[in-house]
This record gives structure tokens, C-alpha cells and sequence, in this order.
């Protein structure tokens, strides 16, 4: 078939269009066309592509689907070295990278840094002529790398073609390319489903979804990069700072870190790296520092490199969150709801900026699949406020005669049968509440901060009561006399009398805190909230069906029968009504107006809040009647910024969400 001028210029306008929506949907994410759109035109160039093989160039947005599989890759050299970075760890080695560098540039001058989180992804050298990509290589030993073009290709955060008019002959563009949490997590969910062995963490799968010989493959995971610098460049100067070359290739159409920021000298980057560090666990994908950078080129120019470092750059590294240590045993855990729980007991490794020597093992699937063995050698892994759990056995430092672990069949704490519901990964001891361990986790849950918040009654405390017999429930706690609690180990008279107060103030709470409190099973705190709210008092409650409680948000066919099991258990119902008796009380609940103006609507709480904590806005919010989420989105109604908000005040401003200060957020709950 011959072609003729109109159908190249539909190709090359599909081509336009595609990459245009391309970068809206991935780049700044503010798609402008429905995905039906985006499907019809993709659908209409694949068309033209097969009637036209000759259309068919490697800049085309159907590329992105992979090609045919390779044997091996091949190795480029870099046109110029692909550096690594020094790292410091603390506030000293930060101080001395700065003193070098004014060493260095004969100046006491405070210098102006360019900062930004150093992702835990692969480097990427991408390679573009005339605008068009036309070769990617990974970092390899930074002089020489893997040619991975073709799986570059597929990803969609990459431009395949460069916009706007100020492009340069020739330029290498260098970021990281990750995987996003999200992904990650879906990734290895299909992986377990198709009976697959999970990838370890989003590095390791990035990794290897980057270096799959089939692009096929690569095309399926969900990869991302954001650029962080520019390599060799020809038929244009350099701009004139890290920033500016940023904001240039970013008009590009290649995507950077929305954290990227000029800061003022050591105390600048300080003040980055700690508000960094506190949103680390919250950002969508993972880091493991900041990345600072003398911002002036001519300043880097002059500072120059040692070795295979820039002078002028510099990675403050976060601690670790993961580690090797050695499992010494394995033990299994009673639950406040029965479940049977091993842990691993560890060889105490500093990871994630504590000392952990204990790790969950979750239940007897997961400790099958992973086969963990006292004795083993693993990779724990602790991020955040989330529980240390073991990722992997090192297998090659399985010493010899370890023994398969293997679930007890009774309770070790109260000898019950223990037993698996149908369908049901999780081993449950059947003592109920007369298991003392049982007994100790609901009272330890009834007493904690989002439940009824008793100030000064621990954890150790709570075993200790139950184990000289003085509480069996949770009612029990209201019962007992400042004389009880002072003849107990290491507790004196005065601390006895505070927990007594403590537990009359406790006894005035919410309806959802008690809902909460009650420890029901798979009833959190949203579940307890949407109870509460729907019900407004015990009494209905007790009595609702499941098909009624299937009706309300946040509750399902399994959380509704457990309610209802919950109030059928006569153990359950005697200490209700000793609670009540005792004098636990809140204030009746009214259906929330409304025309209040936050009901039913989604607000965003981000920065740093000077008047009000965290948790008393999201209550105050939530008592109105609006939901608080997590992470701004197209339903996002409202974002509420603090001081220093970051990400999610720029993606709000893209998105045209209202953004409102603190101090409206205070008008609107007082
Ligand atoms: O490995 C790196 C991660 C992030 C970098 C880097 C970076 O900037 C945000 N920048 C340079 C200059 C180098 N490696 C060599």
C-alpha cells in the first residue's frame, strides 16, 4: 500500500497527541482526556502502523508495549562517567562536606544547595538526539553499562520524544528509575497468587523488571523515574545551576522530584533532611537519603571531582531498614482475638534506627513459604512504626541439621485446642476470654490511646494484674482499689492513686472509642466511627442484624457476622453491663447535620499543624461529618497545608483542589 503526505501527518498528530496525554496521565497527573480517548487514538496508530509498517519507528508511543526478547544486552560506554556519591551520616560529616567545599571555593560565603531524596532505584543514563530517545543504559561500573533501551522504552514516565523548542542536539538525561510502593505491592501480590516467589523489596524489583532480556515483561511492572541530572549535552550551554537544569529538562517533559528545593547552607539541609526523614514512610516510594548538591555550575566547575565523586555533591544517608541477623529461636504469641502468632526471636540488630531483636512471622503460610528455621541467618526489615518482619532467608548461610518449624496443636498459654476456621490462614487459640493471654491483650487494647486512653496503665502493668488475679475483663479494671494496685511489685502508693483518677477520667469517653475499646473482631477505629455514627447508641447496636450492619461504610459480610457474634456471647454481654454499671459513659451522639459544610466531604491534612495535633484535627473533622484521607486525589475536596507542606500541596495546586491554612481549618471546627 502506498503511503501518501495525510497519512504521515495523522501518524505523526497521533504520535503528538499521545505523548501529549502520555505526560499529562504520568508526568504531572492531570489527565485532560478520558481513558477511552487515550484507548481510540493508541488503537487508531496501531492501526495505521500495520497497514504502514514503515510508520513504525522506535519513537512511537506503541514501542512502549516492548519488542522482541534479547539474548543478552549489550554494554555502552558513557559518553561521560556516570559518578557515584560520597555519604555522610550525621550532622558532623555534613559540616565538614560544607567546610571542604568553602575550603575549597576560598569563601566563608553560606552556599546555596540543591536538594532532593535520593530514591532507592537504579541510575539510568537516557540518551536523547534531536529530541528523539534514542539509546538508555544502566550505571554498570560508570564507565561502562548495559544497553536496556528497549525496556526504557516501555516505561511510561519516560518521553520517547522531548517537547517544546529549546531542545538540544544532543543531551543525556540521568535519573532513577523505582518502583512506587503501590506497585510493588501489587506486583507481589499477583506473584504470590500465581504461586510465584515475591521480589524482596521495590528495589530488587525494579531491578529486575529493568534488566528482563523479554521488554514484554518490562512493559507489565509498574516502573517510574525521576531525573536528577544531565550528562553529556551538545548545541546548548549548561544551565546555569542544578536547579535551572532541573526546571529545563523538566519543560522537557522528564519528570522531577516534586522535593526539589534550593536550601541555605548546613542548617538548610538539616532542616530538609529532618523534614524528610519525618515524611519518609508516607512518600509512595522508597528513599534512602537526601541528595545535596552545590546549586551554582560555575561553583561546581571550580570544585571539580575526587576520584569517581563530585566535590560538590554529597548523600546524607537514612539508617538502613534492612539488615542481617541470625533467628535464635521461634516462639508463637497468643493475640488479643486468639490468633496464634510465631515470631522470631533475633540476634538484636540496629535497623531502621532501632534495636530489634524480635520480628513477626505473621502465620504458618508464611513461615512455610519463607521456611524460616532457628538457626537461619535473614534480612529483617523494619520501615517506619511498622513491625520488623524477616524478608528472606539467606539460604547459603543455612548452617546444617536446622529443623522445619512446626505450629503447637494447644494454646501454650492456657493448653485449649488450637484450631483453624475454614478458609482461614490464621491458627486460633479456642480458651476465648478464659485464656489469660487472651484475657491481658483485650484489656491492654481497651486501655490503649485511641481506646479509652487510660494514662499510666502499661502493658507490663496489665500482665501483672491479670496474673495476681486481680482483673479477669476489662470491667474488672474499674473495680480496683488504690490498695490492690500499691501491694503490687515496684508500684507505690502515689502511682496506685494516679491510675485510679487515671481510670475515673477514662470512664468518660466516646460512643466510637468504646465501640473501638470492645476490641471486636476486624472493628478499627474508621468501623467503630461509621458504627457509631450510624447508630448513634448501644442499645441499637446490640440488636442490629447482619444485614443491616452490611449496609453501613466500612462494614462487610464477615466484619457484620462478628458484630453480631460479639453481642450474642453471653461473656461479652455480662461485661457490657458491667462497664455500664461501673459508670463508663458518652455523650449521646447526634446525627451529624447535613449542612454542615464539611459533611461527606474529603479533606487532606499536610504540613505541620502549630495549634492543633494531627490527631485532634482528624477527630474534630471526622465529628463533622467529613472523611480524612491519606493522599490528595481528583475526590479530594479540601487540603488543609501547615506550615512546610510539600508534595501534596503542589499535587492539590495541579489538581485545582481548594487549599485552605490552619486557621480556617480551626474556624471550621470551633
Ligand atoms: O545516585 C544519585 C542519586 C541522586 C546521584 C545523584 C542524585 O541526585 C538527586 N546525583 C548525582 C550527581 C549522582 N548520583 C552522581
Amino acid at each position: 500500500m502506498i503511503m501518501n503526505t495525510e497519512i504521515k501527518q495523522r501518524a505523526d498528530k497521533l504520535h503528538h497527541l499521545i505523548n501529549k496525554y502520555n505526560y499529562q496521565y504520568y508526568v504531572v497527573d492531570t489527565p485532560e482526556v478520558p481513558d477511552v480517548e487515550y484507548d481510540r487514538l493508541f488503537r487508531e496508530l496501531q492501526q495505521l502502523e500495520a497497514e504502514h509498517p514503515e510508520l513504525q519507528t522506535s519513537s512511537s508511543p506503541t514501542q512502549r508495549v516492548g519488542g522482541a526478547a534479547l539474548d543478552k544486552f549489550s554494554q555502552i560506554t558513557h559518553a561521560l562517567p556516570m559518578l557515584s556519591l560520597d555519604n555522610v551520616f550525621d550532622t558532623e560529616e555534613l559540616q565538614a562536606f560544607e567546610q571542604r567545599v568553602c575550603d575549597r571555593l576560598n569563601t566563608t560565603d553560606t552556599q546555596t544547595f540543591a536538594a532532593e531524596p535520593k530514591l532507592d532505584g537504579l541510575a539510568i543514563s537516557i540518551r536523547y538526539e534531536n529530541g528523539i530517545l534514542v539509546q538508555a543504559a544502566t550505571r554498570g561500573d560508570g564507565t561502562v553499562g548495559e544497553d536496556v533501551t528497549v525496556n526504557v522504552r516501555t516505561i511510561q514516565t519516560i518521553p520517547l520524544t522531548l517537547t517544546g523548542d529549546n531542545i538540544p542536539e544532543v543531551v543525556e538525561v540521568r535519573g532513577e528509575i523505582f518502583m512506587p510502593k503501590a506497585g510493588f505491592d501489587a506486583l507481589n501480590q499477583a506473584q504470590t497468587a500465581a504461586d510465584k516467589k515475591p521480589f524482596v523489596n521495590p528495589r530488587n524489583a525494579a531491578a529486575g523488571a529493568l534488566r528482563q532480556l523479554d521488554s514484554k515483561i518490562t512493559a507489565t511492572r509498574p516502573l517510574e523515574i525521576y531525573c536528577y541530572g544531565i550528562g553529556e549535552i551538545q548545541g546548548m550551554d549548561k544551565p546555569a545551576s542544578h536547579s535551572d537544569a532541573m526546571h529545563l529538562i523538566a519543560s522537557w517533559g522528564c519528570r522531577i522530584s516534586p522535593e526539589l528545593k534550593q536550601v541555605k547552607g548546613v542548617a538548610g539541609c538539616l532542616e530538609y533532611i529532618k523534614q524528610l526523614g519525618e515524611r519518609r514512610e508516607s512518600l509512595p516510594y522508597e528513599i534512602d537519603g537526601v541528595v545535596m548538591k552545590v546549586d551554582d555550575t560555575v561553583l561546581q566547575e571550580r570544585l571539580g571531582f575526587v576520584s569517581r565523586a563530585p566535590r560538590w555533591a554529597i548523600a546524607h544517608k537514612f539508617p538502613a531498614q534492612e539488615e542481617i541477623t541470625v533467628v535464635e529461636d521461634i516462639e508463637v504469641q497468643v493475640g488479643r482475638t486468639g490468633a496464634i502468632t510465631p515470631v522470631a526471636r533475633l540476634k538484636p540488630v540496629f535497623v531502621g534506627g532501632v534495636t530489634v531483636s524480635n520480628a513477626t512471622l505473621h502465620n504458618e503460610d508464611e513461615i512455610r513459604r519463607k521456611d524460616v528455621r532457628a538457626g537461619d541467618s535473614v534480612i529483617i526489615r523494619r520501615a517506619g512504626d511498622v513491625i520488623p518482619e524477616v524478608v528472606q532467608v539467606v539460604l547459603s548461610k543455612r548452617p546444617e541439621n536446622t529443623q522445619e518449624f512446626v505450629m503447637p496443636t494447644h494454646c501454650p498459654v492456657c493448653g485449649s485446642v488450637a484450631e483453624k476456621e475454614e478458609g482461614e490462614v490464621v491458627l486460633r487459640c479456642s480458651g476465648g476470654l478464659y485464656c489469660a493471654a487472651q484475657q491481658k491483650e483485650a484489656i491492654k487494647h481497651f486501655a490503649s490511646r485511641k481506646a479509652l486512653d487510660v494514662d499510666g496503665l502499661g502493658d507490663k502493668l496489665v500482665e501483672l494484674l491479670v496474673d495476681e488475679a486481680l482483673i479477669n475483663d476489662t470491667a474488672d479494671l474499674f473495680t480496683l482499689t488504690v490498695d490492690q494496685i500499691a501491694s503490687l511489685e515496684r508500684m507505690g502508693e502515689k502511682s496506685a492513686e494516679n491510675l485510679v483518677t487515671a481510670l475515673q477520667i477514662a470512664k468518660e469517653t466516646r460512643f466510637n472509642r468504646f465501640l473501638y475499646a470492645l476490641g471486636i473482631r476486624e472493628v478499627g477505629e474508621a468501623t467503630a466511627r461509621s458504627l457509631a455514627k450510624h447508630f448513634l447508641n448501644l442499645e441499637a447496636l446490640e440488636v442490629a442484624e447482619a444485614q443491616t450492619l452490611i449496609e453501613i461504610e466500612d462494614v462487610g459480610p464477615i466484619v457484620a457476622q462478628h458484630i453480631v457474634t460479639f453481642f450474642q456471647q453471653d461473656h461479652n454481654r455480662e461485661v457490657l453491663t458491667k462497664l455500664l454499671d461501673a459508670g463508663v459513659t458518652w455523650p449521646i451522639e447526634e446525627k451529624i447535620e447535613s449542612d454542615s459544610e464539611l459533611n461527606n466531604k474529603t479533606v487532606v491534612l499536610t504540613g505541620t499543624l502549630e495549634q492543633l495535633s494531627r490527631s485532634e484535627a482528624k477527630e474534630k473533622l471526622l465529628a463533622l461529618g467529613a472523611k480524612v484521607a491519606g493522599s490528595v486525589s481528583k475526590k479530594t475536596d479540601y487540603v488543609v497545608a501547615g506550615r512546610d507542606a510539600g508534595s501534596k500541596l503542589t499535587k492539590a495546586e495541579s489538581l485545582g483542589i481548594t487549599v485552605v491554612d490552619e486557621a480556617t481549618l480551626i474556624t471550621w471546627i470551633s
